[in-house]
C-alpha cells in the first residue's frame, strides 16, 4: 500500500514520501466538505459508526490541517441532536459548510427528513439552529440530501443538492432563508448520481458529483451560468471495482488544487458488502487550460504531496497526525480530544516535519496511563533514526494526565516524524493529549531581568532564568568578554530565607554581588517583581544542584560559561534556613568557603520544624572551609545559634561579624545594603585571593570596624 517516492518540496529540501489515503484512520469518515480559510483546511465529514452494517450516522466531524497531509481530529462538532425539530436517531448524512461575514453556516441534511442549518462564530462550534425547522423539506420524497453551498463573486449564495435528481435554491444573505423556490434542474448532468460539488474557478462552473453507482466514480459537468445548463465533461475520478460509493469535495489550497472522496480502504471492506465503514480520501487535482479535469487515478495510486511543512516546536495535539491506523480518538472533557487504544508497534506519522536548522533537543509528551511505555521518537521510518525515548510511566489513571520530556539527539532540516509505541503486547498502554519539541539548547536564558541597572560593580549583572536548571535563578555579568581560563568566574551558591523557593527577597544582594564578577546561583524561581514568594519550600539539594550546574557550564562548548568559571572558587551560602541548608551540605569537598547569614545550627537539639535540615552540632566538624557568619546583632533569632556555631568551630578560620539590625539583615535595601560590603569583601578574599579585601577582617584595624555599628570575632 505504501510506496516510496522522493521529490523536492521546498528549495534545498528533499522529503521522501509515502502515498497514504484514506488521510484519517482513527474513525471511519465518508462525504468529505473540505473548506479553506485563512491557512487552514477546514475539512468537514460525515461519521460511520465502527460498528456500521448500513448506514449508521449521529454526527459530523471535523479535521483541519495546514498542510494537506497532517490531520488534526476535533471530533464531532454538530450532531443530530442539534436540531430540536429532528426525531430520528440515526440520519446525520453528508453536509456542507461555508463561512460568510464571520459566522459559519453547516448545513445537514437529515436522511429522509429534509436539510437543516446550523450557524456557529467558529468553525469548531458550537453549531446552533437559527431557524427552528428544516430550510428545505420536500416531503413528497427522500431525494433531499447532499447539499453543496457556494457563494459567487457577486455575493449570490446558491445551495445545490438531491439524490437522484438535483436541486438547486438561492439562498439569501443571511445564508437561513430560501430567496427563490426550489428549482429542478432537467438537464441532470450524465451520469449525476449524488453528492453534488458546486464551485466556480477561473469564470467556470463546475458541478462535481458521485456519478451512477455502482461503483461509483466522481463526474463533473461544467458551465458558463450558475444555474447551467450544464455539460457532462468526463471523470475526476474514474470509477473502479474499488469504488462502490464516492463524494467529492475540491479545493484549492496554497496554489495547488486538490480533490477529496471516499473508499471502503480502511479495513479492505469489500465493496459487495453494504457496511458503511468509509474513510475520506485526497487527491491531487490538475485542470487543462481550458478549465477541464485531468481524471486522477484511484486514491491508493496517488500521493498528495505535502503542501507546507509542519513546525514541531509549537503545543501539538497528539490527535494530529498523516497515519495513525490502530489508534482512536475521544473527547476528554468539553472540547479536548486525545488519542486512546495505543497499543504496542502502532505509531503515529507526522509528514514533513521541520526541524529547522537549529537541532530539537528536548521533547515534552502530555500523557495519561496505567499501564505505561515507551515512545520511540524516530525519523524518515517507523524503524528510522531514534532521537530519544520518551518514557511513559503510569499516572495511575488513564484519566491523570503528566509531562514527560526526553532529551533528543540532534536533528535538522525536514523529515517524516515518527511516534512508536512500546510495551506490553495486546494491552491499551496509555493515553496522549499534546506533545512539543524545543530546540532551544539546555542552558539557554528563557527569561532575564535587569536589577538596579545591572548594580554597582564592574560588571553590570543580569538575573536570569535558564532552561535545563529548573528551579533557580542565575546571576552573572552581562558581558562574560572579561572572563576567561585566565580569569575565571568564582561561584555563590545561595539558598534562601524560611527555605523560599525563590530568592525574592535577596536578589538586590545576590545581584550586586554578580556585578563584582561572580556567578551567582540561587536556589528557587526568578522573582519577576517584589511580591512575597508563596510556592513550595526550597530543599537543600537544590544548593547542590547549582554547583553541578556550574561545573557542567564551565565543560560544555556551547555554554556561554564555557571555561569561564574557576571550579575551585566555590562559596556556599544562606540566610537563615538557606543558612542551615548551606551547613547541611557542609561536607561537599567543591566547597572553599563558607557564608552563613543570619543563621546557625540550632542549639536545641529538640527542635524540629517541617522541610527545614536540622543537622546536629556534630555537622560543624564536616565544614573544610573558611566561614564567615553574618549576623544581625543580638536581636537576630539566629544570634545564638551562630555565635555558638563560630565558638565550636576551630578546625578552619571562623569570623563572626554582627550588625544590629536583626534577624532581616539588609538583603532588600538598595543593592543588599550594608551586608554586602562585608559579604563582598569576604568573597573577594576567600574566592579570589585578594588581599586588600582580607584587611577587612585581619590586623589590628580591621576595615569592618572602621565602619559604623559592626562588630566581629575570629578564631584566628
Ligand atoms: O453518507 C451518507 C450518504 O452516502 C451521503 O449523503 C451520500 O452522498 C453517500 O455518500
Amino acid at each position: 500500500m505504501k510506496r516510496m517516492l522522493i521529490f523536492p518540496l521546498l528549495a534545498g529540501s528533499v522529503l521522501s514520501v509515502q502515498a497514504q489515503n484514506p488521510i484519517i484512520q482513527t474513525k471511519y469518515t465518508a462525504d468529505p466538505a473540505p473548506y479553506v480559510h485563512g491557512d487552514t483546511i477546514y475539512l468537514y465529514t460525515t461519521h460511520d459508526e465502527d460498528d456500521a452494517e448500513g448506514f449508521k450516522m449521529y454526527d459530523w466531524l471535523l479535521y483541519t490541517s495546514t498542510d494537506m497531509v497532517n490531520w488534526q481530529d476535533h471530533g464531532a462538532v454538530a450532531s443530530l441532536k442539534d436540531f430540536a425539530w429532528n426525531d430520528k436517531e440515526n440520519g446525520a448524512w453528508a453536509e456542507c459548510v461555508v463561512e460568510r461575514n464571520g459566522k459559519w453556516y453547516m448545513y445537514c441534511p437529515i436522511h429522509g427528513h429534509g436539510i437543516g442549518v446550523l450557524v456557529s462564530d467558529s468553525p469548531y462550534g458550537p453549531f446552533k439552529d437559527p431557524i427552528g425547522k428544516p430550510l428545505v423539506w420536500q416531503k413528497e420524497h427522500w431525494n433531499d440530501i447532499d447539499p453543496s453551498v457556494f457563494i459567487d463573486d457577486d455575493g449570490q449564495a446558491y445551495m445545490y443538492w438531491g439524490n437522484p435528481n438535483v436541486y438547486c435554491v438561492l439562498l439569501n444573505e443571511d445564508m437561513i432563508s430560501c430567496k427563490s423556490d426550489v428549482m429542478k434542474l432537467h438537464d441532470v448532468p450524465e451520469h449525476y448520481q449524488e453528492g453534488p460539488w458546486f464551485y466556480k474557478r477561473d469564470g467556470h462552473y463546475y458541478l462535481a458529483y458521485a456519478s451512477t453507482c455502482c461503483p461509483e466514480g466522481i463526474g463533473y459537468a461544467m458551465s458558463d451560468n450558475a444555474l447551467g445548463p450544464w455539460k457532462f465533461k468526463g471523470y475526476v475520478m474514474v470509477p473502479t471495482d474499488r469504488t462502490r460509493g464516492n463524494h467529492p469535495g475540491i479545493i484549492d489550497f496554497r496554489g495547488k488544487s486538490y480533490g477529496f472522496g471516499l473508499n471502503y480502504d480502511l479495513k479492505n471492506i469489500s465493496i459487495k458488502e453494504h457496511k458503511e465503514r468509509r474513510s475520506v480520501g485526497a487527491f491531487p487535482l490538475h485542470y487543462r487550460e481550458d478549465g477541464t479535469i485531468v481524471e486522477s487515478p484511484y486514491f491508493k495510486d496517488v500521493v498528495v504531496a505535502p503542501a507546507n511543512t509542519f513546525n514541531p516546536y509549537q503545543k501539538v495535539q497528539a490527535e494530529t497526525m498523516a497515519w495513525g491506523y490502530g489508534l482512536k480518538t475521544i473527547k476528554r472533557g468539553v472540547e479536548d480530544i486525545v488519542v486512546t487504544d495505543v497499543n504496542a508497534n502502532e505509531y503515529i506519522q507526522l509528514k514533513a516535519v521541520d526541524f529547522g536548522r537549529k537541532a530539537a533537543h528536548t521533547m515534552k509528551m502530555n500523557a495519561a496511563a496505567v499501564l505505561g511505555g515507551q515512545i520511540e521518537v524516530r525519523i524518515d521510518d517507523k524503524k528510522g533514526t531514534l532521537l530519544g525515548t520518551l518514557n511513559i510511566k503510569s499516572t495511575g489513571s488513564e484519566e491523570t494526565y503528566r509531562t514527560f520530556e526526553t532529551r533528543l539527539k540532534a536533528v535538522e532540516g525536514v523529515h517524516d516524524l515518527y511516534l512508536v509505541f512500546k510495551g506490553k503486547a495486546g494491552k491499551s498502554l496509555m493515553n496522549l493529549d499534546w506533545w512539543q519539541m524545543d530546540n532551544e539548547p539546555v542552558g539557554h536564558v528563557t527569561y532575564s531581568r535587569i536589577v538596579e541597572n545591572g548594580g554597582t560593580g564592574k560588571y553590570p549583572a543580569i538575573m536570569s532564568e535558564v532552561k535545563g536548571l529548573e528551579a533557580h535563578t542565575v546571576f552573572m555579568p552581562q558581558d562574560l568578554s572579561a572572563f576567561n581560563e585566565n580569569n575565571p568566574l568564582p561561584v555563590l551558591v545561595w539558598g534562601n530565607g524560611a527555605c523560599s523557593n525563590s530568592p525574592w527577597e535577596h536578589y538586590k544582594f545576590l545581584n550586586e554581588i554578580a556585578s563584582q564578577g561572580y556567578l551567582v546561583i540561587a536556589t528557587g524561581y526568578l522573582p519577576k517583581n517584589d511580591e512575597v514568594y508563596h510556592g513550595d519550600m526550597s530543599t537543600a539539594q537544590q544548593q547542590i544542584e547549582s554547583i553541578d550546574w556550574a561545573l557542567a557550564q564551565n565543560k560544555d562548548k556551547k555554554s556561554p560559561l564555557y571555561h569561564k568559571i574557576n571550579t575551585k572558587a566555590i562559596c556556599a551560602s544562606g540566610m537563615s534556613c538557606g543558612g542551615l541548608q548551606t551547613l547541611y551540605n557542609g561536607a561537599d569537598s567543591r566547597i572553599s568557603a563558607y557564608l552563613i547569614c543570619n543563621s546557625g545550627l540550632f542549639t536545641d537539639a529538640s527542635l524540629t520544624i517541617p522541610n527545614m535540615p536540622m543537622p546536629s552540632k556534630d555537622q560543624l566538624k564536616k565544614i573544610h572551609a573558611p566561614i564567615l557568619y553574618m549576623l544581625g546583632g543580638k536581636e537576630d533569632i539566629a544570634y545564638n545559634n551562630g555565635m555558638d556555631d563560630y565558638h565550636r568551630i576551630n578546625h578552619v578560620q571562623a569570623i563572626a561579624i554582627n550588625y544590629p539590625v536583626g534577624h532581616g539583615g539588609t538583603y532588600r535595601q538598595a543593592h543588599g545594603g550594608e551586608f554586602r560590603f562585608p559579604a563582598i569583601a569576604w568573597l573577594n578574599w576567600q574566592l579570589k585571593g585578594d588581599q586588600e579585601a582580607a584587611k577587612w577582617f585581619t590586623g589590628n584595624s580591621p576595615l569592618l570596624l572602621q565602619r559604623k555599628g559592626w562588630t566581629m570575632e575570629k578564631n584566628f
